[in-house]
């Protein structure tokens, strides 16, 4: 039996009936793909990955791939191959693709669904599989050249990988040191070593295409210091024939020299790559192209990273729902001792741990941050399908892709962070002792999901994103639309009455979140050097809030979807309903109304930690800590 727990019911849900997707199939750029064709797409992808992608799970972590250092190889296991090839010959991958590029163009948000289940029964199997993803990237980028090799990519099945970290580059990426020296046949040799390279080693594709940051050399206007100073290069692994795509025979010299030893995800490799270098004993040089032959490599990059970082909190959240999906599994079947109301009766029956209020407690907070981080997923996909229809008919998207923009750190940041922590937390206790065996799922779950916090930005490096990005160089327009669609629900009637006290603790939280955000703007504002009464040290105020703000804005975003969810399942218990879905409407309004009473009355704490911030922390001596 497959590890994995799905939860098609709420994916389904999430997609037609709270957020309308329907409406928007079988027309316009999605005119392929109508409401049954949804649906019958969500049920195969969720098939395969429970039954076929979920198989060898447990195994690629006790069997993690192999490591051939005299030979720069990576053997991975059998039973992942096995995985690997039945998602990518099942070719449901195309639904990411445009037509031109052999694929069948689908909505955001049925591509991010359905990944759900992937990312939930095997992650690295989606990561190792992005080959045709990162070539869209290729061609929508590229030139003429380039847009022929991302048409091989996919056809032949290549895998890519994004080559930013450096050993000491990692969050900062501005400080890569690797160089690009132009050839006169127009080609670059990259020299240089990248770590912490997802997928850059394996035998699993004929070819692996890396897409590299490194600053050009000798050429005048361009290389400068910084992540504006980097390139983007198409550097191969073998070369090939531009015009079929056929190997050559001839090895590029990008060799991967080390494979990283980890806490969880092992059967992702992780690699060191070095380009280029005679040190490696194999001498060639590694040769790549110029990707588009512009010289715009972060803003090229950033297409890649947003994918991933949707990508990362997507993960997160998938294995927290199955891992609530398990720990409920469980709590139905264990029985031990006796309900609270008898515990003084050593005789009492002995009943299931459901029973118990720390128990309920626990299984309600994983239920609602599990769906109400899918809805946040969902919601943010929402916006990037009226970013492809808008752009298919010529319509203004700008503010459809600040929203997207808006939201996406808060999907990877505090979808990650969340998500982590519960499984830890309340996911692996509701296990007992049991929960720390590897017979269940959950140890390697919380293993595998604490590196959705770290890579792809670190949480710190979203709450940057989010606030100075997202919220002040955009002039919260974004923010002030989401704004306004909350405060318009909380004051609305809403669940008619039955929702009252939530959307009263939803009007509250949102205004604690705009008071946080009131004074780190101030103390951005009173840090500014130009103004005489600046105080430019004012800087580490902000600094020191912008974590709690992915945090604070978080949960907001997530009652409020979690509300406009019950809302629709009140709605739903009005008419005639099965028995299953009776239950699971119930289920829906219960987890939205536990989330908001128990989640928004915090913030309260919050806003005054916020506003009362103590910087002095940042003038304690080093030898104090
Ligand atoms: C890694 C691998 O961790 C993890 C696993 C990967 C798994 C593989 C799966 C891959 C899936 C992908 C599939 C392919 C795609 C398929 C698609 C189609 C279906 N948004 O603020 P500035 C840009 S890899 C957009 O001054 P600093 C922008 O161009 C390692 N753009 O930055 C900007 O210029 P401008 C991951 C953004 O101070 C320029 O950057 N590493 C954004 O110079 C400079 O901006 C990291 O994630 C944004 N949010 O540098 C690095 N932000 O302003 C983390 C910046 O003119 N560090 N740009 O527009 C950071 O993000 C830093 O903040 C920094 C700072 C490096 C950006």
């Amino acid at each position: 039996m497959s590890h994995f727990k799905s939860n098609l019911r709420d994916v389904e849900f999430n997609f037609f009936e709270l957020f309308g997707r329907g409406e928007i199939l079988g027309k316009g750029p999605f005119e392929e793909i109508d409401a049954d064709t949804a649906r019958s797409i969500l049920s195969e992808i969720e098939r395969l990955a429970r039954e076929d992608l979920g198989a060898s799970f447990e195994d690629a972590d006790r069997n993690p791939p192999v490591y051939d250092p005299a030979q720069h190889s990576v053997t991975m296991p059998p039973e992942f191959k096995k995985s690997y090839d039945a998602w990518m010959n099942a070719e449901w991958w195309r639904l990411q693709l445009p037509e031109e590029l052999g694929g069948q163009r689908a909505p955001a948000s049925l591509v991010w669904g359905s990944a759900e289940f992937v990312l939930g029964a095997n992650p690295a199997i989606w990561m190792f599989a992005t080959g045709p993803g990162f070539a869209r990237i290729v061609f929508e980028n590229g030139n003429e050249r380039d847009r022929q090799i991302a048409q091989h990519m996919i056809d032949r099945h290549w895998s890519a990988t994004m080559v930013l970290t450096e050993p000491d580059a990692g969050s900062d990426v501005g400080a890569g040191r690797t160089k690009a020296f132009p050839n006169e046949d127009g080609t670059w040799n990259i020299e240089g070593v990248k770590r912490f390279i997802t997928s850059a080693e394996h035998d699993m594709a004929d070819n692996i295409m890396h897409l590299v940051l490194a600053r050009p050399q000798g050429v005048e206007g361009v290389g400068g210091p910084g992540t504006k100073g980097l390139s983007l290069f198409l550097v191969p692994k073998h070369h090939f024939d531009h015009e079929t795509g056929e190997l050559t025979g001839e090895r590029n010299g990008a060799y991967v020299t080390n494979v990283e030893k980890k806490m969880g995800l092992k059967v992702s490799s992780t690699c060191e790559v070095t380009f280029g270098d005679s040190s490696t004993g194999e001498g060639q040089p590694a040769r790549g192209w110029l990707l588009g032959e512009v010289h715009d490599g972060i803003n090229q990059m950033f297409r890649v990273i947003e994918n991933a970082r949707m990508m990362v909190g997507a993960k997160a959240i998938a294995t927290l729902s199955t891992g609530y999906l398990n720990a409920l599994e469980y709590a139905k079947e264990r029985v031990q001792g006796a309900d609270l109301t008898q515990a003084s009766d050593k005789t009492a029956p002995r009943v299931t741990i459901t029973h118990h209020p720390d128990v309920r407690r626990s299984l309600l907070t994983q239920k609602a941050f599990a769906e109400g981080l899918r809805s946040l997923a969902m919601y943010t996909t929402t916006w990037q399908d009226d970013i492809i229809m808008k752009g298919v008919s010529g319509e203004d998207a700008t503010l459809s892709e600040a929203i997207n923009d808006l939201l996406l750190p808060l999907v990877k940041g505090y979808g990650s962070e969340r998500s982590w922590v519960v499984l830890g937390t309340e996911t692996l206790q509701t296990f007992g002792g049991s929960g720390f065996l590897q017979d269940y799922p959950i140890e390697q779950y919380v293993r595998d999901a604490k590196i959705d916090t770290l890579y792809e930005g670190t949480t710190a490096i979203q709450g940057q994103d989010l606030f100075f990005r997202k919220i002040v160089k955009d002039k919260g327009q974004a923010l002030g639309y989401l704004a306004q669609e909350i405060e318009q629900f909380a004051a609305s009637d809403a669940g008619n009455g039955r929702l009252k006290v939530e959307r009263e603790l939803l009007a509250q939280g949102l205004g604690d979140a705009q008071a946080i955000i009131g004074a780190i703007f101030a103390d951005l504002m009173s840090a500014n050097p130009a103004d005489e009464n600046g105080d430019i040290t004012n800087i580490y105020k902000v600094g020191l809030n912008t974590t709690r703000l992915v945090y604070v804005l978080g949960d907001v975003v997530v009652a409020w979807l979690l509300l406009r969810g019950a809302e629709v399942a009140l709605d739903k218990l009005g008419g005639e309903v099965s028995t299953a879905d009776q239950a699971f409407y119930e289920g829906k309004i219960a987890a939205a109304s536990f989330f908001t009473r128990q989640m928004m009355p915090m913030l309260a704490g919050e806003r005054a930690i916020a506003e009362n911030i103590d910087g002095s922390i940042m003038e304690l001596d080093e030898a104090a800590f």
